[in-house]
């Protein structure tokens, strides 16, 4: 459908005429790009959409019976140790044969951090203030290094920060990896409605669409090509994880060794929950299938449950880090029927002369999460890691999950790793590193590789940059 005619009146139809207030106003640019945008629109969708809002949608989880998940706890005892040494040899296994790809999803709008431009431009490294996309980009780099084979990366953005994010690589040739070994594909957009499910101008001529959620990458892999792209390579893991986490172990071997060795379909990481309302999601058996409840869907009943040792009953938090199988990606990708949650936001919208951004949340965004496709799994397995290990995520300006804390806890992981190497580092009463401490994955991917290289002599001052 393109002729603009034709659109109006299938919108003024479907109830969303006030779009075109302003129609004769645009000039035939604008008006080709909001034809564009209304071009997109599906009135199923957004009817079924609103629908469901109305019926308050959601599943209420208090009335579901819920177990905690099985979980490869952190390894103790003698037995678990080898478990995990031979979880290790299975994912080396397999990164040296070149199956494992690193998928990182960074199509999000970022809107709680206030980053003008992609999230992974976001300056992290304590000393170097190098980016989170440079993180990763090392990381994968020195693991493919030492297992002689190449990691692929691939990279979903979305309109919101693609053209951007495309201009940092190529600024910054690469980040050191081959052009051919990333690959950047968009995830879809869908648009945003108000509270009586009236689609909203976001400015002159645009409507307000948003990412898709995460849960979109698994048609965007299929749909742009990347899937195949891996199975012509002979990629059979994907490495999953988000943009805000430096400290997140990409292609880790354990977990891929473990998740190989299971034969599962989709995997997750988690952490023991910090604080019962930790804003991590929780995976449990919600009516005997494997699921995550995020944070904010849980009812407070199941929150704050206690077993009969006095621990958290829910207490695997999941930090959004997967594997997934190409072949499972492949086989529900393009079909993925993934439940829409909704949120209430603030979104800036056009009055007819210039752009609002409201006080108070006005309009719904859909999205879909990727770990909605835990159920539809064969085999799955979850396992837990150390947080200061792990997780470090980038999320707000200040406070918890800022930048601040990130480059705190980068301190804090490297300042263990030199303990574990014979240096001694000051601590505050707090537990922090009162060292600044960077080390660069180039340098050392973890405690054991920094022992070997750690150069006779090194001390822990006020600054250790290791690069
Ligand atoms: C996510 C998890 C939460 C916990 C936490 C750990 C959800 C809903 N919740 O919380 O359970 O694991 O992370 O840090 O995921 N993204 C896209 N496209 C989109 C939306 C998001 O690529 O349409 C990416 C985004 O760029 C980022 C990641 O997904 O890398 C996480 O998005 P978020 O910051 O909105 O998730 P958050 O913090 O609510």
């Amino acid at each position: 459908m393109t002729d603009a005619s034709e659109i109006r009146k299938s919108f003024e139809e479907n109830g969303q005429g006030h779009i075109f207030a302003g129609w004769d106003t645009l000039s035939a640019d604008e008006q080709a790009a909001l034809l564009d945008d209304c071009n997109r629109v599906n009135f199923d969708w957004i009817k079924t959409r609103v629908a469901e809002v109305r019926e308050d949608h959601g599943t209420d989880f208090s009335k579901c019976d819920l177990k905690p998940a099985p979980v490869i706890v952190l390894p103790e005892s003698e037995e678990e140790k080898k478990k995990e040494a031979e979880a290790r040899a299975t994912g080396e296994a397999a990164l040296k044969a070149g199956k494992l790809a690193a998928f990182l999803v960074a199509g999000g709008q970022g809107t709680r951090l206030g980053f003008d431009g992609p999230k992974g431009c976001y300056e992290v490294g304590p000393l170097t203030g190098k980016t989170l996309f440079q993180w990763h980009a090392e990381q994968i780099l020195a693991l493919a290094k030492r297992h002689g084979a190449t990691i692929p990366w691939y990279i979903m953005t979305s309109r919101t920060n693609h053209v951007d994010t495309v201009k940092y690589f190529e600024e910054n040739n690469y980040l050191g990896f081959d052009k051919k070994d990333v690959m950047f594909f968009q995830q879809r957009m869908v648009p945003s409605v108000d509270f009586d499910g009236k689609l909203i101008l976001a400015d002159k001529c645009g409507l307000a669409l948003n990412p898709d959620g995460h849960g979109g990458s698994l048609h965007a892999l299929v749909e742009s090509g990347a899937i195949a792209d891996m199975k012509k390579r002979g990629i059979e893991t994907i490495s999953y994880f988000q943009v805000d986490n430096p400290l997140v172990t990409i292609c880790d071997p354990v977990f891929a060794g473990y998740h190989l060795q299971a034969g599962a379909e989709m995997s997750s990481k988690i952490l023991n929950k910090a604080y019962p309302e930790e804003k991590v999601g929780h995976i449990c058996y919600c009516d005997g299938k494997l699921t995550v409840i995020e944070y904010s869907d849980m009812d407070e009943g199941n929150m704050y449950a206690k077993d009969e040792n006095g621990k958290l009953k829910f207490w695997a938090g999941s930090i959004a880090i997967h594997m997934l199988s190409v072949d499972f990606v492949d086989k529900i990708g393009g079909e993925a029927k993934l439940p829409w949650h909704i949120a209430k936001k603030k979104i800036p919208f056009y009055n007819g002369t210039e752009v609002v951004t409201p006080e108070e949340a006005n309009g719904i965004k859909f999205e879909t999460f990727v770990f909605d496709s835990l159920p539809m799994t064969s085999a799955s397995i979850t396992m837990e890691v150390a947080r200061e290990e792990e997780f470090a995520p980038v999320k707000n300006k200040s406070g918890i999950d800022s930048a601040d804390s990130c480059r705190q806890l980068l301190s804090n992981r490297f300042a263990k790793w030199l303990k574990a190497a014979g240096v001694d580092v000051a601590h505050n009463a707090e537990g922090d590193s009162e060292c600044v401490i960077e080390i660069s994955p180039l340098f050392a991917l973890d405690a054991d590789e920094l022992k070997s290289k750690l150069p006779a002599g090194t001390t822990a001052g006020d600054k250790l940059l290791l690069e």
